[in-house]
């Protein structure tokens, strides 16, 4: 039922052979954060309702769904946040900002994630403590291929755990987790 596709893209233009055009076309467009402040969550008008977090100097990634999936876009790329007025750090995070958007989603939602890696090496997520199929844990190079700069790697899991989780790079971990 699990299925695990790497999606090959470039950057506008997109052409890969092992991958339906219509599947490529069908991305969710990422959602970017539009400074680092607390920016209220997105309202569960789709998916199961749940009663959102406010992520606190932080934002929450919005969603789509399709056919029953929760359907999220990140971007791993370098950011550069404003950390106190007329401070900017460069660092490399997701859409925009580091740390990333929180990801809101309930037990027994099915999820899906696009990661689109525009960082100037390979990137993967692991996605903390949640209980899933090894092919979606997101250790690069062992459970999965490397993301490289440029594709987009789709995980597909559905959600066994309620609770708090962090996800992060399991790829280049001490430059990419130093980085933010
Ligand atoms: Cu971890």
């Amino acid at each position: 039922m699990l299925t695990r596709r790497t999606l090959l893209a470039a950057t506008g233009g997109i052409a890969a052979a092992t991958v339906a055009r219509s599947a490529l076309a069908a991305l969710p467009e990422p959602a970017y954060s539009q400074g680092p402040g607390t920016a209220p969550p997105p309202q569960p008008s789709t998916g199961r309702p749940f009663h959102p977090v406010v992520t606190l100097n932080g934002w929450s990634a919005p969603w789509r769904m399709n056919n029953g999936w929760k359907e999220f876009h990140l971007v791993a790329e370098p950011v550069v946040r404003e950390m106190a007025p007329g401070m900017k750090a460069n660092l490399w995070g997701y859409n925009g900002q580091s740390p990333g958007p929180t990801i809101e989603a309930v037990e027994g939602d099915r999820v899906r994630l696009f990661v689109t890696n525009k960082l100037p090496e390979h990137t993967t997520i692991h996605w903390h403590g949640q209980i899933l199929p090894s092919g979606m844990d997101g250790v690069g190079g062992l459970s999965q291929p490397q993301i490289k700069p440029g594709e987009t790697y789709v995980y597909e899991f559905e959600l066994k755990k309620s609770g708090t989780f962090m996800y992060h790079p399991h790829a280049d971990e001490m430059v990419q987790m130093a980085m933010g």
